[in-house]
């Protein structure tokens, strides 16, 4: 299929992943993108979806709309999570084989190998021992769309493939305290630490955890570069091979944003798993590396959520 004439579906391309992936697309010279609004297309509704397949015929499917968030916002609401996201990846998986869709990419999470999995953790880990309870509705959706995807492939030949990112950062995320990530958390909290001269800002858990950060525009070009060749397994886990504790990234977001002042540790939030380090050699054999560094991505992370976060002051302002 020639790169400008394949009818592209992203689902998502408002989100963090979906919008990273649109940016690749565009830039690669994709210029058949389908990307109706949240209006025109209801994800959780399995007839609007057929309804668009069959009308729009996509060729490729990015399926990146899912519910996410953070730890807290995973343990408080699992029904969201878990019957959001089955809903949504079942509609999509299903009307894409239905309409004759060549190749789909579901976009999961290293959170569905086992709490206690062998790090660095390979694809063969998937069901190995229990998951980790704090996102445990989430990674379960997640396993079903894997599953899905692969059940498709192995009674219909269907070229539906699965991505599994590490944790993701970049470009888009979500600054809400309670529903995100690490990452953009730290990144507010000591932004706001700065401008109020706080003596201290405080981190969930004992910051002893380890986890792994890859830019989201790194995981667009792996997404992309899968897609456009023919991947014969079911599962590329994507990461960027290095991992971090919680406290040495606090550190590291409080230099690179200017904040002087001390990490206070709060024990009664969660920690979540311990470890979360992913094997990405499947992923590297087909010649993609992440390319930006941690502290230059954070850097840059962290311009875009001045801006954005003006342009957001500047708007309260002028309707306030
Ligand atoms: O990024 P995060 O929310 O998700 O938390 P997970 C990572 C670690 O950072 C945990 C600690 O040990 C948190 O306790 N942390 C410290 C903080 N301060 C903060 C803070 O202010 N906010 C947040 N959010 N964390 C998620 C899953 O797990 O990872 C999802 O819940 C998904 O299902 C995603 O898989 C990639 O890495 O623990």
């Amino acid at each position: 299929m020639k790169t400008g004439s394949a009818r592209i579906f992203v689902a998502g391309h408002r989100g963090m992943v979906g919008s990273a992936i649109r940016r690749e697309l565009e830039r690669k010279g994709y210029a058949h993108l389908l990307t109706p609004s949240r209006h025109e297309l209801n994800l959780e509704n399995q007839a609007a979806v057929q309804q668009f397949f069959d009308r729009e015929r996509p060729d490729v499917v990015y399926l990146a709309a899912a519910k996410v968030g953070g730890i807290l916002d995973n343990e408080r609401h699992p029904v969201a999570y878990l019957a959001r996201n089955l809903l949504i990846q079942t509609n999509v998986i299903r009307a894409a084989y239905e309409s004759g869709v060549a190749k789909l990419l579901f976009l999961g999470s290293s959170c569905i190998y086992p709490r206690l999995a062998p790090q660095p953790m390979r694809e063969e880990h998937l069901l190995t021992g229990p998951l980790e309870s704090t996102n445990e509705a989430y990674a379960i959706a997640k396993i079903a769309g894997v599953k899905l995807c692969e059940a498709y492939r192995r009674e219909f030949g269907s070229c539906f493939v699965s991505a599994m990112p590490t944790n993701l950062y970049g470009r888009g995320d979500n600054y809400d305290l309670e529903r995100s990530h690490v990452l953009p958390a730290l990144i507010r909290k000591f932004h706001e630490g700065k401008l109020a001269d706080s003596p201290s800002v405080t981190i969930w858990g004992t910051g002893q955890p380890l986890r792994e950060f890859l830019h989201v525009d790194d995981l667009a070009r792996a997404c992309v570069h899968l897609m456009e060749g023919d991947p014969d397994q079911s599962i590329y886990n994507i990461g960027s091979g290095e991992e971090i504790s919680i406290a040495d990234l606090a550190r590291l977001v409080a230099r690179i944003v200017g904040y002087e002042g001390r990490l206070k540790f709060d024990l009664s939030r969660p920690d979540g798993t311990p470890r979360k380090l992913l094997d990405s050699s499947r992923m590297r054999a087909l010649g993609w590396k992440p390319e930006i560094p941690l502290a230059e991505g954070i850097a840059v992370t962290y311009r875009q959520f001045l801006r954005e976060s003006g342009a957001l002051q500047r708007l309260t302002g002028a309707l306030g």
